[in-house]
């Protein structure tokens, strides 16, 4: 058990450089310290948590704070059904989190140390700054991608400083504000600590440090022989630092329960999740609930996308695409399977997108009736190029669909698209018209003039079926008059909570019988078949067959066939089914259903930075060798892993990975050698909350993506992720091969068809390494917010394929940094009976001359309507009408760059006593000795109405009590 005992080893050596890292759940992070993950993970949760009760007051609906874990907050948000897409978007910014202490640990102010406050706090307001741009263009991914890189420093700070020592009760919310004064901080030559007597290191900061409240941060050091700490300062601490054995010796962190200052670990972690929460709270106020909600994956269904060939010849396709929309709309809208986002990308030639993203069917809707059938010039058509925007833009694990009725002209992207797809687990469905030869010339396509020669022959549409393949889609293929019925059969059936229970794919096909387990949470089960004159026998739990020359029967409820596409409705039957398959032909089996139980899988790397552990691998794994991965149960508390097997995806190979549960849904696999053929991930549990039958009780998930190992590496050395407009950015990046050497040929594309120049090869020595950069520009003019992914591709000379994918968010310098400011202009009364009357409130907002201006004006507090109306160019004014019985509310007004004001009022009767006010904190009371100045109170208050109030102390000196 080498694994499990290199496993614990590294659990316990937790951080020289931050709260705890580890890919382990929190029930095993390092006994019963706090680590990043879990600290992240909390504050999530209830931020989350504080998103859906606003929401549900604004609605008027009543809403029971939950238990912080993913399920329930997914429950009492109403969106069990996105507990998958939750426990991603949490993932996402954990592993980000996580990273920075793999590619920064030498970077002190990444983490606190050093006393780099200065530049620490930049990493946190730019990244905040980063956020807000990215969900004001509903860029989800890349906020989660910097938001976990941001939490990282902003979380260390109250390990590695003197923050908690210093008995400050609230988080320091200056380090989330830009040009505000972080504190006091400690001159450069002023002594902080002295040595620690021994092993016991709970006095060590010097008191006038602490009784003045100045700032300080441990220094380290992780080079042996090297110090960079001045005279008389604090060390970090722990084995890894060389520091603390130079005088002074010790050290002041808080990682963990053992660390120098453990304890006062509990204290650092608290108040880390406090602080995380407030960074929260701004982001949400930015964003709006809902928004915020979206950025968290937790918004009712998935996302609808469609990918749209826009050349002349898509006139008959285009009409179909138009009636499925609405007939989806229609359906859906306002039940739980609603879209949470449409989005829309064109595609034609030479041009291509833009990408089209709302939340507003209607929007959706007019989008598509706008769309034309018009130009293409020749044949080919610019399909992969449109795929690649919609790859980037969609969320993770959408399921998205490809009409077009040519080649691709962008074959070249192919390596990008099908990286793009094994980052985003997304599915890639082909609806392929005119290869049944019923293509009509249009009207209006005389640009196409070589149309008439050309038609998308069988073996044209193989690039089309391999990508489909590899995400887990289908290359469904019919004439442009059976587009509308495929279209529906597939588009309609896609629920928020379809998962995949078996895939195959034979090319060339051949007699193969197979099985699969459907356990009792699995409903609506489909068989999916691509291919043409597929013969098979369906064989249910029971023992009943069915050939499939019979249509309906025992086992089939309905089925339809259009073009190579053959769709069986099975019926409800818990067990191991069998579908034997007869045909030689080439095709494609899925077996589908709903259920919300689901997993999530991440191949692991041993990691490079000083904590060891692992890394989560954000592209190919290494084939030949052994490899492990980490599997999250989703949609049940109690689900357990039994077996987590890789099935080749075109043949029937498979390896065994033996499964450890680490709490908390998680499951950590090892494999003895990853396969060099593309391969599946196949998991069996048992799910133990399911009562009655025991057969019932197994269940089989599948994923959708084809993962391909390789012998390549490809590894991004910066994370460096934001781009100013105008000015090129440099994206080191390295190659290594654990194979043969010899010329490597690069290639990097950018979704937006940015400027970028990158070496087309690199020579790499047999088992060599080697380093160069992409360098990357966006327009000057390209908005704040917007978001480019930019996919390094190398292949080595046997054509073995590995990538990196960097999304950069493009940021203009901010320069306002002031919150918008309200003013009242008029309110009106209520008398005592408050049911029958309204009241009426009107304020003017404003952003400063040298502000960026309002951008949104919304309720934090009250269930009336809100209305604005430009007053001037930079004032905007806002009504607000409500029944008196809601007789408080909360305006919050955010300017451009999500600066938040938040502005109170409220008409309660002036008879009623004035409301109390919260105190959110004060120091507690603590003897003092004389003659040193202290500070003997902070009080914090809260309060809804501009009120004034009378804050009273007592000191007691010698027993005698002064009150003031
Ligand atoms: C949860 O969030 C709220 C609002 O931001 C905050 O007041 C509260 O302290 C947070 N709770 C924890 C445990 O951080
Ligand atoms: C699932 O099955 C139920 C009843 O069997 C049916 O009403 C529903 O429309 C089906 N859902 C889909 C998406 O096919
Ligand atoms: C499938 O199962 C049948 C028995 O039910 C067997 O005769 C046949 O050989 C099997 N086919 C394959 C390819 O294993
Ligand atoms: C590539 O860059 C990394 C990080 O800067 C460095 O550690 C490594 O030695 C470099 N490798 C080569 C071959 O230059
Ligand atoms: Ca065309
Ligand atoms: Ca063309
Ligand atoms: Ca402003």
């Amino acid at each position: 058990m080498f694994w499990l005992a290199a496993l614990c080893f590294l659990l316990l050596q937790t951080g020289a450089s931050g709260f705890g890292i580890s890919l382990i759940g929190s029930s095993s992070g390092g006994g019963d310290s706090l680590i990043h993950e879990e600290i992240t993970q909390r504050a999530l949760l209830n931020a989350t948590a504080q998103a859906c009760r606003s929401l549900a007051l604004a609605e008027g609906r009543d809403f029971t704070f939950p238990t912080l874990n993913v399920e329930s907050v997914a429950s009492a948000c109403d969106a069990s059904k996105s507990s998958k897409s939750f426990r991603s978007a949490i993932k996402s910014v954990q592993s980000m989190n996580r990273e920075v202490d793999t590619e920064h640990y030498d970077l002190p102010h990444f983490h606190f140390d050093n006393e780099e406050f200065v530049k620490g706090r930049r990493i946190i307001t730019e990244g905040l700054s980063a956020v807000k741009a990215s969900n004001r263009l509903e860029n989800f991914e890349a906020a989660r991608e910097k938001l976990g890189r941001l939490l990282h420093p902003l979380q260390d700070f109250y390990s590695h400083s003197n923050w908690v020592e210093m008995e400050n009760q609230v988080p320091n919310s200056n380090l989330i504000r830009s040009q505000t004064s972080i504190g006091n901080i400690a001159a450069r030559t002023r002594p902080t600590c002295r040595n620690c007597n021994g092993d016991i290191c709970n006095n060590n900061i010097l008191e006038d440090i602490l009784s003045e409240h100045i700032l300080t941060s441990g220094y380290f050091d992780f080079v042996p022989f090297f110090s960079s700490k001045p005279e008389g300062k604090c060390s970090h601490g722990g084995r890894l630092d060389r520091t603390s054995s130079i005088e002074p010796k010790g050290g002041i962190n808080k990682d963990t329960l053992t660390a120098s200052h453990g304890h006062l670990h509990m204290e650092a972690a608290n108040m880390a999740i406090a602080a995380t929460s407030q960074l929260l709270e701004d982001v949400r106020k930015a964003a709006g609930d809902k928004q915020f909600l979206q950025m968290m994956g937790l918004s009712r269904g998935k996302a609808l996308c469609f990918v749209i060939d826009t050349t002349g010849s898509m006139g008959d396709d285009i009409a179909a695409v138009r009636t499925t929309t609405a007939s989806i709309i229609d359906s859906k809208v306002g039940t739980e399977d609603e879209p949470s986002l449409y989005i829309l990308v064109p595609f034609n030639d030479p041009d291509f997108g833009p990408l089209m993203k709302t939340t507003d069917p209607v929007a959706f809707k007019n989008a598509i009736n706008a769309l034309t059938a018009r130009g293409g010039g020749d044949f080919p058509e610019m399909s992969l190029s449109g795929l690649q925007l919609a790859l980037t833009g969609a969320p993770p694990n959408s399921e998205i669909f490809l009409f077009t009725d040519a080649t691709a002209k962008d074959s070249h992207l192919r390596g990008a698209v099908i990286a793009l797809i094994e980052s985003t687990k997304s599915v890639v469905n082909f609806m392929i018209t005119g290869i049944l030869g019923s293509r009509r010339r249009r009207q209006n396509d005389d640009n196409e003039s070589q149309q008439q020669n050309h038609r998308l022959v069988k073996t044209d549409a193989q690039l089309y079926r391999d990508i489909s393949q590899i995400s887990g889609g289908l290359s469904i293929e019919v004439s442009k008059s059976q587009l509308l019925e495929a279209t529906s059969i597939i588009t309609e059936s896609s629920s928020s909570s379809l998962v995949n229970l078996l895939q195959a794919a034979r090319n060339p096909g051949k007699a193969e019988n197979f099985t699969f387990t459907a356990d009792e949470s699995v409903r609506n089960l489909t068989v999916y078949i691509t291919g043409s004159a597929v013969t098979f026998t369906l064989i249910s739990p029971s023992g009943v067959s069915q050939d499939s020359t019979v249509t309906t029967g025992p086992l089939v409820t309905a089925s339809q066939l259009v073009g190579n596409f053959k769709t069986l409705q099975l019926k409800s039957e818990a067990g191991l089914w069998e579908i034997k398959m007869v045909s030689t032909n080439p095709y494609i089996l899925k077996v589908v259903g709903e259920s919300p139980i689901d997993f999530l899988f991440d191949f692991l790397e041993v990691s490079q930075g000083p904590h060891g552990g692992f890394d989560i691998l954000d592209n190919r794994p290494r084939s030949g060798v052994n490899g492990s991965l980490i599997v999250t149960v989703t949609g049940s508390d109690s689900a357990m892993l039994t077996d987590v097997i890789l099935v080749e995806s075109l043949g029937s190979g498979e390896v065994n990975g033996s499964v450890e549960a680490l709490g908390g849904g998680q499951f950590f696999v090892q494999f003895d050698s990853i396969p060099a053929e593309a391969f599946v991930v196949l998991v069996k549990g048992q799910n133990n909350n399911s009562s009655s039958r025991v057969s019932s009780l197994t269940f089989q998930r599948q994923s959708t993506t084809s993962v391909k190992a390789s012998t390549v590496a490809v590894t991004a050395l910066d994370s460096n992720t934001i781009l100013e407009p105008g000015t090129p950015l440099s994206v080191p990046f390295s190659v290594t091969t654990s194979g043969a050497g010899g010329t490597f040929t690069i290639q990097a594309t950018n979704d937006q068809g940015f400027t970028s120049t990158a070496p087309s090869s690199l020579t790499l020595d047999t088992g060599g390494s080697t380093n160069d950069t992409v360098i990357i520009t966006a327009p000057s003019n390209t908005p704040s917010g917007t978001d480019v992914t930019l996919t390094i591709q190398a292949e080595a000379p046997g054509g073995d394929t590995n990538y990196v994918v960097q999304r950069f968010t493009v940021l203009e310098t901010v320069t306002d940094f002031s919150e918008p400011v309200c003013q009242l202009l008029s309110k009106s009364n209520c008398s005592a009976a408050c049911s029958s009357e309204m009241w009426e409130l009107s304020v003017r907002v404003t952003d400063g001359t040298n502000g960026t201006g309002v951008d949104r004006v919304s309720l934090g507090l009250g269930n009336g309507t809100v209305n604005t109306s430009l007053s001037t160019e930079n004032s905007t004014l806002v009504s607000y009408t409500a029944s008196c019985c809601s007789p408080d509310v909360e305006l919050l007004v955010v300017d451009q760059v999500g600066n938040v004001a938040s502005c109170s009022y409220s008409v309660r009767a002036a008879t009623t006593s004035p409301q109390p006010v919260t105190v959110l904190a004060t120091t507690s009371p603590q003897p003092v000795t004389a003659p040193q100045p202290v500070v003997a109170a902070v009080v914090s208050l809260s309060t809804r109405a501009a009120q004034s109030f009378l804050l009273c102390f007592s000191i007691t000196i010698l027993g005698h009590s002064l009150t003031f």
